[in-house]
């Protein structure tokens, strides 16, 4: 049976123009979704393999049929050679993301990138002397250029270890080393993967699985937060300030310009073109108020964080942006880009422009970005939008009306600054038992899952009972649509967190960023963690992916649960024709890294798993009042 709009999303915005997809015949994720079932249940299991050309092999999960491989491998090697292909390509697009943004701020400390600059000095003296780089006597940009040489380094390292990981406590480098999980290259980590999954090298899944935590600890203390830091230094660190979020950001009367995918190198540009003297003539001829850029996913949420650029939808939402038939031009690089788009602005007036080297789609204009002209590429991305405006079919556009406020730019120094520049009143407050812990809710959407469903009932689960909670990427989006990234939504908050919402003027939940950012929520839990001389497994904290879908998920998942955090997901990984690995990931993995996972669909019971972990937290550590 066909589900009802209400089945598929709990966003108003987002039913409407479900209902006008109906209407119009148009196709959506959630119709292709129907499509697809029942899913296939082995790939469902984990337990399909064809990493040769023997294959490809299954495994009868009745214990019925086949047992083994052609090769001899059995469902516990399958699954866990699956899950580690799994980590290594979300790490993959993490770290290749972070390794383009560091090429970009090396060109730019050579003068090959015109357009990008030194934005926050203190913050590239601050990384250069971490890492060991004499800045006295230097320029800005040689001090960049030496810095920007060192992260290279951390991509090809073949010994040693990654240099962001001396931000964790002592005692879980120690545990790193002793367990040989310690990070080397980044893309070391991830090439070896890919070697160790070939047929006939790695068949042991405790050991592949301890290859899967290394590789994620790249990623999270690796490829993530170097992105992290250097779009620090290029763009700002992102500060407290207000903006609007949902489908009605779009505008009725100026261009609407859409930057999809995830890296602000592409998007700080074309959010300044769309302010140029120049275009905004121009758009004024078209018959244009303006023009208005509005995000989506995680490239939205880096221009939100540092500009206030509106979003316009998280990943189940960039399809009926362009359904309201009030696009322009939707822009993309990489990254949780549909390709259903090509055919999907063939239905109406949207130009659907891929500008990455690495990702093109299906009836796209290519119009690739080089740091060396970049500004020169974003004006002529806004110039095609522009032009487009006169295009625009009025009887097809309709903007829902809901948008939503909210309060974002809570990297962690911004926490810092609204604590007074220490930890300290935050920690009191925990030990006081006002805040009862920290949740990190983080993640995609899935159809799988009604859309935002698992992201808001969560997140007001856990502020409902004092615990703070953090969150970056789609969840963030999801949470500011529902209203809850305001101070005012302290009201919803239990009695403890409201009186420290109120006197920090805060809201209950802190935007931190775009995925690549939970490497914030890492230094945070450090910074928490060696303020208090505990190891972060000790701290009253617990992680939550409601909806998640993406492999870069998985990834984020194992490098949490390496640092200490417990952590729900909210959807099924295809790990469980596996008992061995299945119960590793959910038990075995506490006597290891101290942490584990857990599988819970109902976002409620998931709030309760999490209170129960803090709960037994702050026991252990003698807070129980
Ligand atoms: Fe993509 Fe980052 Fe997932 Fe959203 S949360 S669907 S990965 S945009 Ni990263
Ligand atoms: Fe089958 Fe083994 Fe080849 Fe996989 S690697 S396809 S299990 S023979």
């Amino acid at each position: 049976m066909k589900p009802e709009i209400y089945e598929k999303s709990i966003d108003l915005a987002s039913q409407k123009i479900l209902k006008k997809a109906e209407e119009e015949g148009i196709e959506t994720a959630w119709d292709r979704y129907e499509k697809q079932l029942p899913q296939c249940s082995f790939g469902q299991l984990g337990v399909c393999c064809r990493n040769c050309n023997m294959g490809p092999c299954r495994i009868d999960p009745f214990g019925e049929g086949a047992q083994k491989g052609i090769c001899g491998a059995t469902a516990d090697i399958i699954v866990a050679r699956n899950l580690l292909r799994t980590i290594a390509a979300g790490a993959a697009a993490h770290s290749d993301h972070a390794r383009d943004a560091v090429l970009t701020f090396k060109k730019m400390s050579e003068g090959e990138a015109g357009s990008y600059r030194i934005k926050d000095e203190a913050k590239l003296l601050s990384l250069a002397s971490e890492y060991g780089i004499v800045s006295e006597g230097k320029s800005p940009k040689e001090v960049a250029s030496r810095l920007a040489d060192t992260l290279l380094q951390e991509f090809g390292k073949q010994d040693g270890h990654l240099l962001c990981t001396r931000r964790v406590p002592e005692s879980r480098l120690k545990l790193w080393a002793e367990l040989g999980i310690e990070p080397r290259g980044i893309d070391r980590e991830i090439v070896e993967c890919m070697h160790r999954t070939h047929i006939g090298v790695d068949n042991d899944a405790v050991h592949i699985l301890l290859q899967g935590l290394r590789t994620g600890l790249s990623d999270g203390w690796g490829g993530s937060m170097i992105a992290t830091d250097v779009q620090d230094i290029l763009f700002g660190i992102p500060q407290p300030r207000r903006s609007t979020v949902n489908l009605g950001v779009l505008s009725k009367d100026k261009v609407n310009v859409i930057v999809h995918g995830h890296e602000p190198i592409l998007s700080e540009m074309i959010v300044e073109a769309a302010e140029d003297p120049e275009l905004l003539k121009l758009a004024e001829e078209m018959g244009a108020a303006g023009i208005n850029v509005a995000g989506i996913c995680c490239t939205g949420n880096e221009t939100l964080m540092r500009h206030g650029t509106p979003i316009a939808g998280n990943f189940l939402q960039q399809e009926l942006a362009v359904i309201t038939g009030a696009i322009e031009a939707m822009v993309v690089d990489v990254q949780c880009v549909m390709p259903s788009l090509g055919e999907l602005t063939g239905c109406y007036h949207t130009k659907f422009i891929s500008t990455s080297p690495k990702a093109d789609f299906p009836n796209t204009i290519r119009m690739e970005f080089h740091e060396g002209r970049a500004y020169e590429t974003a004006k002529e991305i806004v110039r095609t939008a522009v032009e487009n405006f006169p295009n625009r079919v009025l009887e097809k556009v309709t903007i829902p009306e809901e948008k939503q406020e909210c309060m974002v730019g809570f990297s962690a120094e911004a926490i810092l600054s609204a604590l007074g520049g220490s930890p300290d009143p935050l920690i009191e407050a925990i030990k006081g038992g006002a805040v009862w812990g920290i949740g990190a809710v983080v993640g995609c959407n899935n159809v799988k899952v009604t859309h935002n469903y698992g992201h808001v009932n969560l997140v007001k689960e856990l502020i409902k009972n004092n615990v703070l909670v953090v969150t970056t990427g789609c969840n963030a989006i999801a949470c500011a649509e529902a209203g809850l990234l305001l101070p005012e939504a302290s009201e919803l908050a239990g009695d403890g967190l409201k009186a420290v919402c109120r006197a920090l003027g805060i809201p209950p939940v802190l935007h931190m960023g775009s995925c690549v950012d939970i490497s914030r929520i890492l230094v945070l839990s450090s910074v928490l963690a060696n303020y208090l001389g505990v190891d972060i497994s000790d701290l009253p904290a617990a992680g939550a992916a409601p909806e998640w879908m993406s492999e870069k998920a998985v990834s984020i998942g194992t490098y949490v649960v390496s640092s200490g955090v417990f952590t729900v997901l909210g959807t099924i990984p295809a790990v469980l024709g596996s008992q061995a690995v299945t119960s590793l990931l959910t038990g075995g993995l506490n006597s290891v890294v101290g942490a584990s996972f857990a599988v819970e669909p109902d976002p409620l019971k998931a709030a309760e798993l999490m209170l129960e972990h803090i709960d037994a937290k702050r026991k252990a550590l003698g807070l129980d009042s």
